[in-house]
């Protein structure tokens, strides 16, 4: 284990015995190792091999043996031991904001609360007034940290993420003191849920920066604030981490703190395989743990690491140890998929079914954005809450869609709505509109809206059916998962991928950021199977015309190309591709 980890549960292990009521010296004595610690400039792999732990400020006996095992084994039975020596609720209760250990101790003895639900009727009863050193204040701070909690948990969909990481990037980069800055963890690997967003900065001036980022605006409050790294939350709910460190360093840096941590062990196995040392300070020259500026190779930036542990340079995307280092090895890492290759969604809604916009706005806002094309399927008829069309209304719409095309065509403007439909697989498979309507239709979208309880196999077979029609082109959102808050429906994913081969049918990559799905974690085996991708916003209103962007990452992070997706095409191309079932 490393400085920053031996540092950290050090420093747990004091709060812990807080909770616990241990005389305050023995406490203290963990919590100032754990600074002693994390302020080394060198490894404590090495100080140990040296014996030199011994003369170290403020660590004895006891913990010097403590800091030997973690070092040297990565575990410690005394901190499991006392983890496991104290209710988990108490633990839990460490999240909450305004509660330290000594206030949990109180809560515990006084009141015999060990849960957080016991905690939050505890304030609701009006019991912790009662207690000397609360009052009504905490109470009503518990409960409003409780509630911010159970509201925004402890994961954030990619679209909030993004829209706190991209003003604070944005003022990051105009700042005079930075030199290089990315984002960095799960956001810059396009993960669909992020924990909390990570920034990295290179500059000469930490301490400039470490007060530039715990201002910026929308920031509730600082978490930690050192010398060069800081923790904020920011209002919604996210956390945001800044580092600093000198540019030389930024490269490694940005690898390790890109991840993921699988990745990464992977990363610093091949180092060790080849005499190096990998580590979040550079890349050195040696056999052990150091940060020896005379033994770091030069990495400016991380195409360097790469090449250096003899691999191609891998995507942020893809690194989560799926395959990357097998194919990185042997040159063989698809080009991804651009953002920018796309032509348009053939997944989208009007305000004829459960969209906001009209028809002509439709076309007007995807003309702006510079697509070829832009599909209009409205929800069927079964989809009563959603306005679904009745096979009139669809007629009526194709005429009103054809008006659309006509002016656009007037104007020598080659951008084209596609007339279709967004049709309810219903229970058995059975599709909510024959197939003389839908053979009208440039394109159709099948997908399960309702009656989500059956079995896998009811569930599988339902799905398949819809894919053996030769009208249906696409299978929308097949897992009907709604990312955080309503899990997938029972679905053999395999097997619908294996039907959708068989029949030609393509896959939806719904990009709402509610939804990315089907999961990019599948997407490896559709294409090996020859399954096309289709990337659909499933636009209800114009700012969802962006997810075009969020599910062209989530894309790449299946490892797709533009010759695996659909949407890729040309006008013509995929007019062709369009009717290729049905012949
Ligand atoms: P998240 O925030 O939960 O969505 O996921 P990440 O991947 O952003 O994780 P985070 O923010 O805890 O840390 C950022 C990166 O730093 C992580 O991807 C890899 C690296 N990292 C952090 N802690 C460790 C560690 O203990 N070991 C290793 N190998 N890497 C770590
Ligand atoms: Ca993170
Ligand atoms: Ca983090
Ligand atoms: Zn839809």
């Amino acid at each position: 284990m490393d400085n920053d980890g031996v540092a950290e549960i050090l420093d747990e292990i004091g709060t812990l015995l807080e909770i616990k009521g241990e005389n305050p010296f023995k406490t203290r004595a963990y919590q100032n190792a754990s600074r002693t610690i994390e302020g080394l400039t060198e490894p404590l792999s090495k100080i140990i091999e040296e014996d030199r732990l011994k003369s170290l400020k403020g660590i004895g006996k006891a913990l010097q043996e403590k800091v030997t095992a973690l070092v040297t084994t990565g575990e410690l039975e005394y901190y499991t031991n006392l983890k496991e020596s104290i209710p988990p609720g108490l633990i839990e209760m460490l999240k909450i904001s305004g509660m330290g250990p000594k206030k949990i101790k109180a809560i515990n003895d006084e009141l015999g609360v060990d849960t957080i639900d016991g905690l939050e009727a505890a304030c609701k009863g009006g019991e912790l007034a009662g207690l000397s050193g609360f009052g009504k204040k905490t109470e009503q701070k518990i409960l409003e940290s409780l509630d911010f909690l159970r509201k925004f948990g402890t994961k954030h969909r990619i679209d909030d993420a993004l829209a706190v990481a991209e003003p604070i990037l944005e003022s990051l980069r105009s700042h005079p003191d930075v030199i290089r800055c990315s984002i960095a963890g799960s956001l810059r690997r396009w993960k669909e849920t992020i924990g909390d967003v990570d920034f990295l900065v290179s500059s000469t001036k930490p301490a400039n920066l470490i007060d530039f980022f715990t201002s910026q605006p929308g920031i509730l409050n600082v978490l930690a604030q050192g010398g060069t790294k800081a923790s904020v939350n920011m209002e919604g709910g996210i956390q945001a981490d800044l580092r600093v460190v000198s540019d030389h360093e930024f490269a490694c840096a940005l690898a390790y703190f890109t991840g993921s941590k699988e990745h990464n062990i992977v990363m610093r196995q091949r180092a060790i395989e080849r005499g190096l040392r990998l580590n979040e300070y550079g890349l050195f020259r040696s056999k052990e743990e150091t940060r020896d500026p005379k033994l770091r190779l030069d990495c400016r930036t991380e195409e360097d690491i790469f090449k250096e542990l003899d691999l191609t340079y891998i995507p942020p995307e893809l690194r989560e140890d799926k395959g990357e280092f097998q194919a990185g090895e042997q040159s063989k890492l698809p080009e991804l998929l651009k953002w920018t290759d796309l032509k348009g969604s053939l997944h989208n809604h009007s305000n004829w079914s459960d969209g906001k916009q009209s028809l002509e706005e439709v076309a007007a806002m995807a003309d702006e954005m510079g697509c070829a094309y832009w599909a209009i399927t409205d929800h069927s008829r079964s989809s009563f809450v959603a306005n679904g069309l009745d096979e009139k209304r669809v007629e009526e719409q194709l005429i009103a869609i054809e008006k659309v095309n006509k002016s656009y065509e007037k104007d020598g403007n080659a951008f084209r709505l596609l007339s279709g439909s967004e049709v309810d697989i219903l229970s058995g498979g059975k599709l909510d509109f024959d197939d003389d309507l839908m053979a009208q239709l440039d394109c159709v979208v099948a997908s399960v809206h309702q009656g989500f309880g059956g079995s896998e196999a009811e569930m599988t077979k339902r799905i398949i059916k819809a894919a053996e029609n030769s009208y249906v082109q696409t299978l929308g959102h097949i897992t009907g998962r709604l990312l955080l808050t309503r899990d997938a429906y029972k679905l053999n994913q395999h097997a619908v991928i294996d039907a959708c081969a068989e029949t030609g049918t393509w896959i939806e990559l719904n990009a709402s950021p509610y939804r990315m799905d089907m999961d990019w974690r599948l997407w490896h085996y559709a294409r090996e199977k020859g399954v096309k991708c289709v990337i659909n916003c499933d636009a209800h209103r114009s700012a969802h015309y962006g997810f075009l962007r969020l599910g062209a990452g989530v894309a790449r992070k299946g490892w797709l190309t533009k010759k695996d997706v659909v949407n890729t095409l040309t006008l013509k191309q995929l007019q062709k591709a369009l009717l290729k079932k049905r012949s």
